[in-house]
């Protein structure tokens, strides 16, 4: 036939994701913002995945953390302040076979969004959801926020931040149904990273507390933790965070948790002057809600119609 060559093949070449695959926009965070560090480690575990752009959704709330979709290369929903969760739980909802990361601040999850907070977690959809903690509102410029140390001197509070902030990784351990606790922080690169291809796959809710520097805002407040080491204590064990040499060889104070162990992950979740990183808690069998959700998933119109009409007709007269 003319114009057609019979030796071509419409077969795809087999695709390979690289890193530019999953780049959105230049990211428009202050230089030395901790969100670069989580925006490059979430796009490495995505590469080393090879999972399809097209099967990857990036949601958030409102931010400068909640900027985070605009700069993946993927679907992603910047939703509104405090809603990520709801808006997550509803693209996992129909769509289950996406993986969703959800982006969210301490002003958008522990303030305006604490509610959806508590039920999104109890949902336990498989999501993987990072709290990036950098103590303060940072889009409209420093204002005092639940995770606000008391007397860090806001916009807001002038005189000090008057109450005592909301414990984070605590607050998840009470809440029902979480199946995945974690914490980490920005500017470690190699654990933030271990810290998240753990969670990725994690099969429910895995929830990270990430301590993030805000350079703008509170720029020296994690100085303490990172100045000297020894603050941090790296839990470890089999089933937790892999601990990359370098990582262990920087945090020499350790300790051994199991994180099936709930009651031991709340004692180490007190507040205290040295910091616990690493997997808190993991619970493998926790419901989760996307088994009620998928009943239905795959009926066509048809079978809908049908299955109404035979509802409305038990009332028929
Ligand atoms: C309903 C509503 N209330 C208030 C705001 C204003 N607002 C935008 S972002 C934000 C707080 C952001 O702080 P956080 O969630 O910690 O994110 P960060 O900027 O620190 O990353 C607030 C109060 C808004 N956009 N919508
Ligand atoms: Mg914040």
């Amino acid at each position: 036939m003319i114009g057609r060559r019979t030796e071509w093949s419409l077969d795809l070449p087999e695709r390979y994701y690289t890193l530019e695959s999953y780049e959105g926009g230049v990211a428009r965070w202050c230089p030395g913002c901790g969100d670069h560090g989580v925006l490059t480690a979430v796009q490495r575990i995505c590469r080393d995945e090879q999972i399809p752009p097209e099967k990857v959704v990036a949601v958030s709330g409102i931010g400068c953390s909640s900027r985070f979709p605009h700069y993946m290369h993927t679907y992603g929903f910047h939703g509104l302040h405090g809603r990520a969760l709801p808006v997550a739980c509803g693209v996992k909802a129909r769509r289950p076979d996406l993986h969703v990361w959800v982006a969210t601040g301490d002003g958008d999850c522990c303030s305006i969004g604490a509610g959806h907070w508590i039920h999104g977690v109890r949902y336990n959809m498989d999501m993987t959801v990072m709290l990036f903690d950098n103590n303060i509102y940072g889009l409209t410029k420093k204002q005092t926020s639940p995770t606000s140390p008391m007397g860090l001197v806001t916009n807001t509070h002038p005189s000090g931040a008057w109450l005592p902030p909301i414990n984070v990784v605590q607050s998840v351990l009470g809440f029902t149904n979480a199946s995945f606790v974690a914490r980490t922080v920005d500017w470690n690169l190699a654990h933030l990273h271990q810290t998240l291809r753990t969670a990725y796959h994690h099969k429910g809710l895995s929830f990270i507390h990430i301590l993030q520097r805000c350079t703008a805002y509170t720029a020296d407040l994690f100085d303490r933790l990172r100045n000297d080491p020894t603050k941090l204590l790296l839990l470890t064990h089999d089933d937790g965070v892999p601990v990359d040499p370098a990582v262990g060889k920087l945090y020499t104070n350790q300790r051994v948790h199991d994180p099936s162990d709930l009651a031991a992950a709340r004692q180490l979740a007190e507040p205290d002057d040295v910091v616990p990183i690493g997997l808190f808690y993991r619970n493998p069998d926790a419901p989760l809600y996307e088994t009620f959700t998928e009943h239905g998933l795959t009926m066509t119109v048809e079978d809908k119609l049908a299955a109404v009409e035979r509802e409305l007709d038990r009332f028929a007269v």
